[in-house]
């Protein structure tokens, strides 16, 4: 058990499993709050790195962080780990399939690998971070401890408390942000929130559950998901109205409580545009409507079909035949300062102009030029080719920088698209770029 005096004498060995994009800072984070930390993790290729100090993500925050100490070991063996572990955190992927159901094998899998090496005389709490649905917790890992005789409260202790970061921004890392912790015992929440308070200086709240807890996270990644479709859809509208939707939103942010978002070409990443399916896929379950939550959903997901239908109706106004006309995107991650490209609206964007003939290169600052993707060569440079049109994906800083005058004379057709409305389009219309964005008339 985890009384308040055995936290602060840091005299705890935390077990993180799963040493990705929320388990690693996890790790360092607790090791650096005086822990013993014990990582484990599938990959040969992450443990093998963690344990010659490398940073095995793509996240350079993380360079020179990887202990080498006692109190931190990395395994690859549950058996090896998982019997020294007073507190185990799961930080595992919880993906959609192609359909865009739930996947939680890995949940599953990260469960079995526990309760089978787990030494319950020292009764563990088992936290839960990743994002599911509420109810998730209990379904997937109760029938698991009753296959081995062992209960929830009695041999082990169920909680939930959900992963919150933004990557690529570290003032709003693991060890900043507020958060929520639920467990199915009262107790139990108010120890795991004092263990969490030695992580993050950003406060953290027990709730009444573990349900409770699932929820919030699950909620709170849908509210964004509804505020930038929105924006989306107005950005859709008013130019029909012959409106820039950006002057309209700027107009509408000088009320008090007005929040402002920004339309773009579409949302990647591995939380928004895959949190609201968690719900919806629950909501369906227990047959209560999720008519909101998944038309915002579709307004979002075809945001890249809209973006080049535009493109493509702006192109056929300004010459006679496309096909094999050359565009440019700039920036494949699906969002600035990073290399992550999962969901990333630019690949759906790609197959689109590749089906209505288009030639389709990309340059991404953050992504290394040998993607051997079907709708798009990568380049080293965005100099290096010559183009008909460009289309800002990511307002990557270093694509802001560009010199557009340069790559002007590089275009042919000179038709600029800002997916996210970060240009100056004065200045490059001065240039001789045709320019164009989105939620533009
Ligand atoms: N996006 C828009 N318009 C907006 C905001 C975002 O089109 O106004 C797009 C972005 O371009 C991107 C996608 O949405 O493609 C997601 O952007 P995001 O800023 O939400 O970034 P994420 O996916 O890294 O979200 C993370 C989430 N963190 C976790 O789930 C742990 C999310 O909960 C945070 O709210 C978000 O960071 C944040 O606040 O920055």
């Amino acid at each position: 058990m985890i009384e308040p005096s055995i936290i602060d004498n840091r005299d705890l060995t935390i077990g993180i499993v799963g040493l990705g994009y929320v388990g690693l800072p996890t790790a360092i984070g607790f090791y650096e709050a005086g822990f013993r930390v014990i990582g484990l993790d599938i990959s040969e290729d992450v443990i093998n790195k963690l344990k010659r100090q490398e940073n095995p993500s793509d996240d350079p925050t993380f360079n020179d962080q990887i202990p080498n100490c006692t109190r931190w070991e990395v395994s690859l063996e549950p058996s090896d780990v998982i019997p020294k572990c007073d507190v185990i955190i799961v930080t595992v992927p919880t993906p959609v399939d192609s359909g865009n159901l739930p996947n939680l094998s890995y949940v599953k899998n990260a469960g079995i690998s526990i309760f089978d090496n787990l030494d319950i005389m020292k009764q563990p709490i088992i936290v839960l971070e990743s994002t599911v649905y509420p109810g998730v917790t209990r379904e997937v890992w109760l029938p698991l401890l009753e296959e081995r005789g062992m209960e929830d409260g009695k041999h082990i202790h169920l909680a939930y408390c959900p992963e919150r970061f933004v990557p690529g921004n570290p003032e709003l890392g693991v060890r900043q942000v507020p958060r929520v912790v639920g467990a199915s015992n009262e107790k139990i929440a108010e120890h795991l929130a004092q263990l969490y308070r030695t992580l993050t200086e950003g406060g953290v709240i027990p709730v009444s559950s573990i349900e409770v807890a699932e929820a919030s996270k699950v909620v709170e990644n849908v509210q964004r998901d509804l505020n930038i479709a929105l924006v989306n859809e107005l950005a859709l509208i008013l130019p029909e109205m012959g409106l820039d939707v950006e002057e309209v939103l700027d107009a509408a942010a000088t009320k008090w409580n007005f929040h402002r978002y920004s339309p773009g070409i579409g949302v990647g990443g591995h939380c928004i545009p895959v949190d609201p399916y968690y719900l919806i896929q629950k909501a369906t379950d227990a047959g209560a409507p999720v008519d909101l939550i998944s038309s915002a959903r579709m307004v979002n997901a075809n945001m890249p079909i809209q973006v080049a239908k535009k493109i493509i109706q702006t192109t056929e106004n300004l010459t006679e035949n496309i096909d094999g006309l050359r565009v440019l995107i700039l920036g494949w991650a699906y969002k600035p300062g990073i290399s992550d490209t999962r969901e990333t609206p630019a690949l759906p964007l790609s197959e689109i102009f590749n089906r209505a003939g288009f030639e389709v290169f990309a340059w991404d600052p953050y992504i290394s030029n040998n993607q051997n993707l079907e709708s798009a060569t990568f380049v080293s440079s965005p100099f290096d080719i010559d183009n008909d049109i460009v289309v800002l994906c990511t307002a990557h800083p270093e694509i802001l920088q560009i010199d557009w005058q340069k790559l002007r004379k590089k275009s042919n057709l000179g038709l600029l698209y800002d997916g996210r409305r970060v240009l100056n389009e004065k200045k490059l219309e001065q240039i001789g770029w045709i320019f164009t964005a989105v939620g533009k008339p």
